[in-house]
């Protein structure tokens, strides 16, 4: 089937074709909010075209959509169906807005779950912190299948990280640096009976320990699995395993979790890794993992409980199939798992009951497979409806393919029936897709994003380096229906889809909040009310400059240090008022930092250049925000 013929007769060019009469089929809409044809208009389109997808000024999504940032390292909170950008959480980069990766408070998450060697290195390479992160998959904490808006969990597939975000301040509290194992990759949480876990799966294979003694003997490399306790944000335990770990996810009933391996071949380049014909899913047994870390049945590496579950260990089980699959992904029916082909034009499906009996050794590994569709070229995720559906991506053939699970199983059973619904185009080159709340037990089967790599002629030409294109499909009906793109800059890889009703942000700061309790804590004992006092208090040459901010003022209009002074300022902003947000910028200093509502931030700094500097409040507040400013008096040394 070539591109411009999908299964429902449509061409891309009729799909895409009039917007004018689209836009009018479809009533008062936002200006290339939809995109439908009109000359073959199905009723399922029809009906899709007579919806108004548009959110007027003023009106609130019905979804949050946690974005990954891919290379840019942090996640982007979206709103669905309008597809607006609301938020970004620095994560794994650095932030000019908010001085994430400079202000205290975030360096010491930066810097405290780091491993102790790597931030020795850091420090000697003179940064405390590393500048760069590659965050693929942010995934929130789940009770009893769905989500509990309690946080956020992704990882650095650049420098081996996962994260905590909080739900309830959008800004990360914790990272960790997980030992003995090189990148995580795939990620994904515990859902019941809640997370619980925090899934990591190792992608690359190294040696353990990787400290030169071993470098060219790959047979010495080893890949691991890691679940980090989402709580404590502790590795909980890891497993080691034969071949390598790409994506992971989780059943309904906290007994299994589950990863793609691309590499059973074990090999280091492209060639080695694609030459067996088979590659295989590896299951882990989460009660006899949990068991033998209890009774001690493990070996401590870089200070944790490491299993070793190559084949033929009680904790996994290894079920082969088709060359170098990718996604993982849970059905919210509870039973079935899909494993996606990439080489393959095959998707695997697996059911969780059998694997009861696959680690009894009842039933072989192939047992637990109960259909293995051939969708396309080039599948990589699969998301669900909750109505029996599922949905890949087809890098390859540029298309999501909707197929029914059910006759998927008829059909790897011998009927004669076709799984496979409808392929529409996408633009172009998807990876992840996902559906509203698919990836819970309250699948409701109205929206998936195709988050597709390339962009190409979609949109106004900005260079060589193009945006990528997320799709916004209306999957309400019968047919997939596509109503919307939009640019992303680099590189959402996977979206989580969210029921606003799951989250609750706070609107401003609580004082109490653990956030800025150094400051805090630093504040008492220098004797400084830090929401009344205004104060600069020497330690050697130490010295902590207390300051408030109200609109449109700081605390104080000057302060004085010494050339050479390490100078901490810690600024509190007493608004309560909703969405006022201060900034602390030091010119020819390199200090900005945000102050939220209610907050304490600081910022510490050498004051190595003497002079008169100003420092300004660098977010809009108040119509006398351009006076928001004061004078950093840096007396010359020896003066
Ligand atoms: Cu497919 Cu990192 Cu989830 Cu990219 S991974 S697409
Ligand atoms: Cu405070 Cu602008």
């Amino acid at each position: 089937m070539s591109q411009e013929e999908n299964r429902t007769g449509l061409s891309r060019r009729q799909l895409l074709g009039s917007t004018a009469a689209a836009a009018a089929a479809a009533g008062a809409v936002g200006a290339g909010a939809i995109t439908l044809g009109s000359s073959a208009m199905t009723p399922a389109l029809a009906q899709a075209a007579a919806r108004d997808y548009e959110v007027k000024p003023g009106d609130l999504d019905e979804y949050y959509v946690f974005f990954s940032s891919g290379q840019t390292g942090e996640v982007r909170i979206v709103g669905l169906p309008s597809m607006r950008e609301l938020m970004r959480v620095p994560v794994f980069n650095r932030c000019s807005a908010t001085g994430w990766g400079q202000t205290n408070e975030s360096k010491k998450i930066l810097t405290e779950g780091m491993l102790p060697e790597y931030r020795e290195l850091m420090q000697k390479r003179g940064s405390d912190i590393y500048l760069n992160g590659d965050l693929h998959h942010p995934h929130p904490s789940q009770t009893d299948g769905t989500y509990d808006g309690r946080y956020l969990y992704a990882n650095d597939k650049a420098n081996t990280r996962v994260c905590r975000i909080r739900l309830d301040v959008m800004k990360c509290d914790k990272i960790i640096q997980l030992p003995n194992q090189h990148t995580v990759h795939g990620l994904r949480v515990q859902k019941y009976p809640k997370t619980g876990y925090v899934f990591c799966n190792g992608e690359d294979r190294v040696p353990i320990p990787n400290d030169g003694s071993v470098l060219d003997d790959k047979s010495q490399y080893r890949s691991i699995f890691t679940a980090v306790d989402g709580e404590t944000m502790k590795v909980a335990w890891q497993v080691m395993v034969d071949g390598n770990l790409d994506n992971v996810d989780a059943d309904y009933q906290g007994k299994y979790a589950f990863s793609t391996c691309y590499n059973s071949e074990e090999g280091v380049n492209l060639a080695e890794m694609m030459a067996a014909e088979q590659d295989w899913v590896v299951i882990f047994n989460l009660a006899r993992i949990e068991e033998a870390v209890a009774n001690g049945d493990y070996t401590e590496m870089g200070g944790v409980p490491v299993l070793d579950g190559r084949k033929g260990s009680p904790y996994t089980r290894y079920v082969p199939i088709a060359n170098g699959p990718h996604g993982m992904n849970t059905a919210p029916d509870g039973i079935h798992i899909v494993a996606n082909g990439k080489l393959s034009p095959t998707v695997t499906v697996m059911d969780v009951r059998t694997f009861d009996d696959l680690f009894d050794d009842k039933i072989g590994p192939r047992d637990t497979v109960v259909a293995e569709p051939e969708l396309g070229l080039g599948p990589l995720h699969t998301a669900f409806d909750g109505r029996g559906n599922a949905y890949t991506t087809l890098f390859i053939d540029s298309q999501v393919v909707k197929w029914n699970i059910d006759d998927a199983i008829r059909a790897y059973k011998g009927e004669a029936v076709d799984p496979i619904r409808q392929k529409l185009d996408v633009h172009y080159q998807p990876g992840h897709n996902h559906t509203s709340m698919g990836q819970t037990k309250e699948a409701d089967g109205k929206w998936l994003i195709s988050l597709n790599k390339f962009s190409k002629d979609r949109y106004l030409n900005v260079g060589p380096l193009k945006p990528e294109n997320d799709q916004l499909i209306d999957i309400s009906g019968d047919e997939m229906v596509l109503v919307h793109d939009n640019p992303t800059f680099a590189e959402p890889h996977d979206a989580t889809i969210v029921h606003r009703s799951k989250i609750d942000p706070v609107h401003v700061w609580d004082r109490n909040d653990p956030f800025f309790a150094d400051a805090v804590a630093q504040a008492k004992a220098d004797g400084v009310d830090l929401e009344f006092d205004n104060e600069v208090i020497r330690d050697g040459n130490k010295v902590r400059v207390y300051m408030t901010s109200v609109a449109p003022a700081f605390g104080l209009e000057t302060f004085t240090v010494k050339q050479g002074d390490e100078v901490t300022v810690y600024v509190t902003n007493l608004d309560e008022v909703e969405d006022l947000t201060h900034g602390f910028a030091i010119i020819n200093y390199g200090i900005n930092m945000e102050i939220g509502p209610r907050a304490t931030a600081s910022v510490t700094f050498t004051a190595d250049k003497a002079g008169v500097y100003w420092y300004y409040c660098s977010w809009f507040c108040h119509a006398m925000h351009m006076e928001m400013k004061g004078r950093m008096f840096v007396e010359p040394q020896g003066a």
